[in-house]
Order: C-alpha cells, then sequence, then structure tokens
C-alpha cells in the first residue's frame, strides 16, 4: 500500500516537474493585467487599414513540421490538407514530436522567398508563426515545442521578416488559437498524448500562453498583420479575442488583426455573422469568393494554389494561373484582398508548381497592376464578361478569356468616357463602341461632348493568342456617373432575377451550394428578398428555382410583383431532397395591371419552421 502510495507520490513530483519545467523556465503564467492595458497612442481603422486596402495582393505561406509526412504517414495519405494530418490520421503527439529531428530546412532562402512573393506581384506576406500541431517557428521563451526542437535549432521568422521589408513588403504573422498538443489546451485530442499536468488541463493558463506567445512575437518581429486562426471550439470565448485583440494594440497600435480573433465568423464564408460581437479588422472567405463585393467591409479571401495548405507530395491539383488571375480581379472587382497561398517543403523550398503560378500573375500585374492595386470595387451591378475594378474616374474592365468578339454592356455608365487597352500598341484588343443612340459605333476616343447613348457596348475583336485577360480601361472626364438599367424582359419576354441581384432582408443571405449563389438562411418571416425591374401590364408566369429539404417543406410562400397584392401568387415549398438540390418549380401565373418600374418580392406567409427554401432565382415569363 505504502509503496503504492510512495509510487503515486513519486509520479505526481515527476509529472509536476515535467509540467512545470516549461512554466519555471519561461516565468510565470500569472495573469499580467497590465499586459493589454490600451496604448497611450491609437490609430484609427482607416489609417491602418490604408496599405492594405491598396495592397489588394498577398502570399499566404504554411510552413512547419507536417511539411515532412507532406501527407503520408505509416503507408496511409490523409484526406484534407496536409497541416491537418495529425488529426486527419490521429497521429500520437508522441509519434508525431518524431517529425521535429526531421526537420532540417538546409535550402531554406528567405531572400528568395520574398523575391518570389515580390516578382509575383506581392504587396504583403504572412507565414504560419505555429499552426494547429502547436509547433512554433521560432524559439519560443513559454514552449519548447519549437525550433530548438529540430536540427535547424535557430530563428525561421526574423530572416523572413527581414527579407520582405528589404524588398518593401509588408510582413504578417499566423497564428493558431487551435492547439491539438499542448497539455492545457481543451477539447483535448484523444490522440495527445502529451502527460496532463497535476491540476488537469487548465484553459485559462493556455490563453495566458497564448497571450504570451503573441507578445514574444510582436515583440520580436513587429508584424504589420496578426493573422488568427482555429478559434471556432467553444472553449475560446469572445472575452479571449477582445484581450487578445487588445494586446496586440496595445503593443502595436497600427498592427491590422483579422476577424479570426473573434467568434463572428461565418465557417469558410469567412464573412461576420450578425447578432455576434465582431472582432479584428477584416472578414476572412476561405477558399471561396462573396458572391458579391461588400461595401465598407474590409475582406481577404485565403486560397490554396491546389487543395492542401501544407506542403503535401500527393496534391497534384494545381489550379491554372489563369484561373489564379481571373480570382485576383473577381476578388479586387468586389473590393476584397487576395492572399494567395504556397507550401513549402521540410527542405524549406517553394513547390516549383507555386512559382510557376506566381511569375505568371507577376507578369500580367506588371502590365495591368494598375487595374488592381488601389483600386476599389468596380460600378456595375454585373460583369458576366469578367470583372471591372474602379480608381478614382477610371474603370478597368477585366475581360476574361473566351469572351473575344463579344459585346461588353456598359450602358450603366453614363458619363462621357474614353476607351483603351491598357497594353495599348500589342494589338491586344480592336474595339469600337457601339451606340445604338447615334446609329453606329463611337469611336472610343469620343469627345465628351459627344451625346451620351441609351446603349453602350464595347464590341471587343479577337486579341492574338497567348494575351490571356486584357484589361481595357474607361477614362471618365468626371466620376463615373452609373445609371443601372433596371432588369427588363428580354427577347423572348420573360426575365429571369438572380440571387445575387436581389436587396435581401437579413437573416436571409447569399451563399454558394453547387457552385452557385442562392439566397439561404431564410429562417425568420422578417427575410424577404427584393428586385427592382421595369416590367410591361400583362399576364405572367412565375417559375421558382428552389431547393428544399424533407424536414423543412410546408412551408408557404408569395410572390408579389409592385405594391399590389392582386398582382401576387402563393405556393408552398416542397421537399426537392435538400438544401443542395435545386428544382425549378412553377408557382403559377399573377396579372400586372400597372407596368413601370415594380419591386419583385418574395417572402414566407405565416409562421415559419426552420427554413423557408433555397431561392437560387425567380424567372418571369410574359403568357400575353
Ligand atoms: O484549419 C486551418 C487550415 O489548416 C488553414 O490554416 C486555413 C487557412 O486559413 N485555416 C483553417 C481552416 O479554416
Amino acid at each position: 500500500m505504502i509503496l503504492q502510495g510512495s509510487r503515486l507520490f513519486i509520479s505526481c513530483v515527476v509529472l509536476a516537474a515535467l509540467w512545470l519545467a516549461p512554466g519555471v523556465l519561461a516565468g510565470s503564467f500569472a495573469p499580467d493585467k497590465s499586459r493589454y492595458a490600451q496604448p497611450a497612442t491609437s490609430v484609427s481603422p482607416d489609417d491602418r487599414m490604408a496599405w492594405w486596402r491598396e495592397a489588394r495582393f498577398g502570399m499566404f505561406i504554411h510552413w512547419g513540421l507536417y511539411a515532412v509526412p507532406a501527407g503520408d504517414w505509416n503507408g496511409k495519405t490523409c484526406g484534407g490538407p496536409s497541416e491537418w494530418i495529425m488529426q486527419s490520421l490521429k497521429i500520437p503527439v508522441s509519434e508525431y514530436k518524431k517529425f521535429a529531428p526531421e526537420f532540417n530546412p538546409t535550402k531554406y532562402d528567405p531572400k528568395a522567398w520574398a523575391r518570389i512573393a515580390k516578382d509575383a506581384g506581392c504587396k504583403y506576406v504572412v507565414i504560419t508563426s505555429r499552426h494547429h500541431d502547436g509547433f512554433c517557428l521560432w524559439d519560443s521563451k513559454v514552449s519548447e515545442w519549437d525550433v530548438m526542437a529540430t536540427p535547424w535549432k535557430r530563428d525561421l521568422l526574423k530572416p523572413l521578416a527581414e527579407a520582405c521589408r528589404a524588398e518593401g513588403l509588408r510582413f504578417g504573422l499566423y497564428y493558431s488559437i487551435l492547439d491539438w498538443r499542448h497539455p492545457d489546451y481543451t477539447p483535448r485530442r484523444a490522440w495527445n498524448d502529451e502527460p496532463l499536468p497535476p491540476d488537469g488541463a487548465r484553459f485559462d493558463r493556455f490563453v495566458e500562453y497564448v497571450q504570451a506567445q503573441v507578445e514574444e512575437i510582436i515583440t520580436a518581429y513587429d508584424p504589420d498583420i496578426l493573422w488568427f486562426d482555429g478559434e471556432w471550439e467553444d472553449t475560446w470565448r469572445t472575452a479571449h479575442g477582445e484581450s487578445l485583440e487588445a494586446l496586440c494594440r496595445k503593443l502595436k497600435p497600427d498592427i491590422i488583426v483579422n476577424n479570426r480573433v473573434g467568434k463572428a465568423r461565418d465557417d469558410m464564408a469567412g464573412l461576420n455573422k450578425p447578432g455576434v460581437k465582431s472582432l479584428g479588422d477584416f472578414c476572412t472567405p476561405e477558399q471561396e469568393v462573396p458572391s458579391r463585393g461588400l461595401p465598407g467591409v474590409d475582406w481577404e479571401s485565403c486560397m490554396t494554389m491546389n487543395d492542401s495548405w501544407g506542403f503535401k507530395r500527393s496534391d497534384r491539383n494545381w489550379k491554372a494561373s489563369e484561373r489564379l488571375i481571373h480570382t485576383l480581379c473577381e476578388i479586387a472587382g468586389k473590393g476584397g484582398n487576395f492572399l494567395l497561398n504556397v507550401g513549402p517543403t521540410a527542405e524549406g523550398e517553394i513547390p516549383p508548381e507555386s512559382i510557376e503560378r506566381l511569375r505568371a500573375m507577376g507578369a500580367w500585374l506588371k502590365v495591368y497592376g494598375a487595374s488592381i492595386y488601389g483600386t476599389t470595387a468596380g460600378p456595375f451591378r454585373s460583369t458576366p464578361w469578367g470583372a471591372a475594378t474602379q480608381n478614382g474616374n477610371s474603370i478597368y474592365l477585366h475581360i476574361f478569356d473566351g469572351v473575344q468578339g463579344a459585346m461588353i454592356d456598359v450602358t450603366a455608365l453614363k458619363s462621357p468616357f474614353k476607351a483603351r487597352e491598357m497594353q495599348k500598341g500589342s494589338g491586344v484588343l480592336t474595339m469600337k463602341v457601339d451606340d445604338q443612340a447615334t446609329g453606329g459605333p463611337r469611336r472610343p476616343d469620343a469627345k465628351a461632348s459627344a451625346p451620351v447613348p441609351d446603349r453602350t457596348r464595347l464590341v471587343l475583336t479577337r486579341p492574338p493568342d497567348g494575351v490571356h485577360t486584357p484589361v481595357i480601361e474607361l477614362r471618365c472626364e468626371e466620376p463615373p456617373r452609373i445609371v443601372e438599367p433596371r432588369p427588363s424582359l428580354g427577347a423572348d419576354g420573360s426575365l429571369t432575377l438572380p440571387a445575387i441581384d436581389a436587396k435581401l432582408a437579413p437573416p436571409a443571405k447569399v451563399e454558394r451550394l453547387g457552385g452557385k449563389p442562392n439566397i439561404g438562411f431564410w429562417t425568420s418571416p422578417r427575410a424577404t428578398a427584393v428586385w427592382e425591374v421595369e416590367l410591361p401590364t400583362g399576364r405572367y408566369a412565375v417559375e421558382l428555382e428552389l431547393s428544399c429539404t424533407p424536414e423543412a417543406a410546408g412551408n408557404t410562400f408569395r410572390v408579389r410583383v409592385g405594391a399590389d397584392d392582386r398582382a401576387a401568387i402563393s405556393g408552398t415549398v416542397k421537399s426537392t431532397g435538400g438544401w443542395d438540390r435545386f428544382e425549378t418549380i412553377r408557382v403559377g401565373e399573377l396579372t400586372v395591371d400597372q407596368g413601370g418600374r415594380l419591386e419583385v418580392t418574395v417572402s414566407a406567409v405565416g409562421t415559419l419552421t426552420g427554413g423557408l427554401m433555397n431561392l437560387r432565382s425567380v424567372k418571369l415569363s410574359r403568357v400575353k
């Protein structure tokens, strides 16, 4: 019994020694409330965001121990991204730690990395200082689980910060709140075989650890951005985020922090959920682009070039360079930033496939960069031919491939303009402005006094092969005046109203299911979708492209044209088998007695159980 007792006693002493060692080595975990008292100087959001809004394009770097297995372990390849290998293959921490002696990035060349980012046209770099595995790329004073546990045994972040700044790039650090290894982190993973502290896992102590590390990396590297991640588990609460954000701002008043320090992020859509206190300076859509611009909201879409953030040797699913350029144009056209990821190898090399794509983007930006950097979202409601940005009196049209010979409708632009191709003289594009009102093409350099037509279209002819995503500048002599024509009946007598053109009353919002935007989260009778249209008097068939689950089916909806309930039709939502399974249903017919500029409104009728529907579009077809 005594033996048992003493063994028990000894094991407690050993455990305590093991666990406290980092604490003892690193100083106290006693909360230091002065740590995040607000600084004497503060910087306004607009001042600190100014460079970021100009930048538009950054390089993300996911680098860490996960580059050693690179997606493969024990004869298995992990599903999903390689930096998740510990979780996806449930690797015991004790096993995962065996990657540390193999992490020796002898080919790491931070100057080359910074040059690659610079030549790609990136204006900032964000690198993972610590991902969910908890491994630190710097010599942390509060952790032994860092670069000193590898043969490299020296800081990896400082040389990159210096190289980036030498290239005129801003430098940011990604920091994961989620930690699959730390003994105090909860919820603890089943495969975390790190010894528990004698008094058990204490999340408050883990928060102190996070604060201490964030203080370390801000103090050591003076990052322009702190890119938090891994905030989604219940143990991390808004209050933690508020303290952490306050600490960041105290240490560096002009630092930019993303919204993942708090709890408002709406999953991969990355925008702030209504009704949840939002923190940070910008929203963070991931692997997607919001369906439309978000006036007054700073946001950055982060994406991989293949499917994995960390280096994954089996992941050959590389996006084409042209697609990445189009994504950059689409994001800038909606007023956002693009953070494009590379996943270097354990030896310290950026994969050649990534370099190839970054070079192609850099070559395009060398010619067309003025249409991206420093621009704001384009002024047109929709750009089926590509994307559009604006900078002062200039509007830039990014013409995606396959559009040659088509009409670029810019009727909404009422200000006189001069049109020019940005790569002048290369024969990239010949074009004419086809003004129906004046009975023929208006020369692109028409005098400002020329009559403003009621329909203006650019007719593009085919550029020579090999020229991709050309850009046309429409230069106005005044701030561009935009009057969007209201959607009206097409030649076939029908009008389709897409989800992204609707004005929505919350909680309804646009999401993307099946690769197309739809109105979703229709969970309250207050939610409505409204389209402004121009419709002649007449009788119309009404069709909805919608989806609904069997559980939510049965609610009643109404489609109304104008304010007149006589021009309205109701229906009951039937199941289509799932929220992502859309069907077009014919609701019936309605009569518009008084045509003109009207509103089409879709709403729920009566009480609502679950979601009303997911709605992709409303189609009105003239029946007589
Ligand atoms: O789980 C991480 C993932 O590994 C990667 O770091 C991305 C990049 O934003 N963030 C999380 C997934 O949302």
